[in-house]
């Protein structure tokens, strides 16, 4: 089989990516591990940024989004038993969130590329990339049916995740790779329940970080920091409950509302950036070539900056055969990407319980976190942050 941009990983990277280019009229092929029904199934990111809600409103994926999606104009920090809500619109020139889940994002682009005979492969295994320095790479598969298979392309996008392989393709004297892990994790619910707050609530406690997040007007999506380690089944659900109530607990009274919890699962938490995102016909896009902490709400709008960026390079290559786009995209991507990934180690910082953390940085996160409520100047950073840098 032969194609002009083979993809490797159907997330919203490369689904997103296939769509574009199809847009662009430039063929792609997309190789997926798993399932349909497992990718439209696996909950994740619920924060679309401004750019990314245009984008997918521009490229006829909005339908739906515009519909069931929850817009918001502020957020809530909470910490020494107030909240204090931050008007994020109002300091970001208009610009709002779109609370709408990462799964229902992904059917609707497998809906549109199918509708328009798009190529998706789902099920395959043993996926290898080669021949990246000549301009014939290739991926090599195993198909649904076993079989080996081969796809030629012109270029390959690499956008299978933070476990995928294309990452490795790259020799490593041609990579550099910044990590920091961080000594907790987020232990992620979903609950039938209606919703306790009309925005986000990110709460700062001394027992450590909680969030109240939704999902629809019947259901709630609730974190709260827990150790890296910990086993899903040592938090039952009132023993998840309970440590709710107690990190959100304000002074007026405030109540959280409970509900059948049908969704738990529990998360790391690390920041990653792999430097440059290109080699030879490769580009990686998406989680393959950073992980942000998910306190920032940005790991999948990054994956739409990357993309978008991406395709426009490839457009510019298809239609002038010039390849300056295409050899700019990895410096390009990686300033939002730094940018991203100091706003998210910034919220994680100051919003969590660092296990070795003295009562001086304690004091610390709370002055922080005062003179973001009380700084107009400091406020206004966190929004523009939150709703995301316009794209260029
Ligand atoms: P994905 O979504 O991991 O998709 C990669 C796809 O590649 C497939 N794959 C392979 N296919 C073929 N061959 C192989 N060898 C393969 N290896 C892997 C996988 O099966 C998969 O389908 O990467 P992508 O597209 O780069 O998208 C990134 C986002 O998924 C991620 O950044 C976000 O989920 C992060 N995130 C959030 N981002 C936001 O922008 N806003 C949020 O509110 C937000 N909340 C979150 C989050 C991530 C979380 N978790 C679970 C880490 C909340 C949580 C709890
Ligand atoms: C979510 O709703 O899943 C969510 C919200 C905000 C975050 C991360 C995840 O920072």
């Amino acid at each position: 089989m032969r194609t002009q941009i083979g993809i490797v990983g159907a997330g919203p990277a490369g689904l997103l990516l296939s769509h574009l280019l199809h847009l662009e009229g430039i063929e792609s092929v997309v190789l997926e591990s798993r399932s349909r029904q497992e990718i439209e199934a696996t909950i994740r990111a619920g924060v679309l940024e401004q750019g990314t809600v245009d984008v997918l409103a521009q490229t006829g994926l909005g339908e739906r989004m515009k519909r069931e999606g929850l817009v918001h104009g502020g957020i809530y920090l909470r910490f020494a038993g107030r909240s204090h809500r931050i008007p994020m619109s109002e300091l970001a020139n208009g610009r709002a969130i779109t609370v709408y889940a990462q799964h229902e994002v992904i059917r609707d682009l497998v809906k549109a590329r199918l509708n328009a005979g798009g190529a998706l492969l789902f099920g395959v295994k043993e996926v290898g990339i080669e021949d990246l320095e000549t301009r014939a790479p290739r991926i090599r598969y195993r198909g649904e049916d076993d079989a080996p298979r081969e796809l030629l392309c012109d270029f390959v996008a690499g956008c299978d995740g933070f476990h995928g392989v294309s990452r490795s393709a790259i020799p490593s004297r041609r990579r550099k790779e910044y990590i920091r892990k961080y000594p907790f994790g987020w232990l992620g619910i979903l609950a039938d329940a209606p919703p306790s707050t009309d925005e986000l609530i990110y709460a700062y406690h001394e027992r450590g970080f909680s969030l109240v997040s939704t999902r629809s007007p019947q259901v709630q999506r609730l974190y709260l920091q827990c150790d890296p380690g910990d086993r899903i089944e040592s938090w039952s659900d009132s023993r998840i409950w309970e440590e709710l109530h107690t990190r959100l607990a304000t002074r007026d009274g405030w109540r959280l509302t409970e509900g059948r919890v049908f969704q738990k699962g529990i998360v790391a938490m690390r920041s990653f950036v792999l430097e440059p995102m290109q080699y030879g016909a490769l580009f990686l896009a998406g989680d393959a070539a950073h992980i942000v902490p998910p306190t920032g709400a940005k790991g999948l709008n990054l994956a739409v900056a990357d993309v978008r960026l991406l395709a426009r390079a490839f457009a510019e290559f298809y239609t002038s055969s010039r390849c300056e786009a295409l050899e700019r995209y990895s410096e390009m991507a990686l300033k939002r990407v730094w940018r991203a990934e100091h706003f998210s180690w910034w919220m994680t910082s100051v919003l969590h319980r660092f296990p070795d953390a003295t009562p001086f940085q304690h004091r610390l996160q709370l002055s922080e976190l005062e003179y973001v409520t009380e700084s107009r100047a400091k406020a206004a950073t966190l929004a523009e942050n939150y709703v995301g840098l316009p794209f260029e």
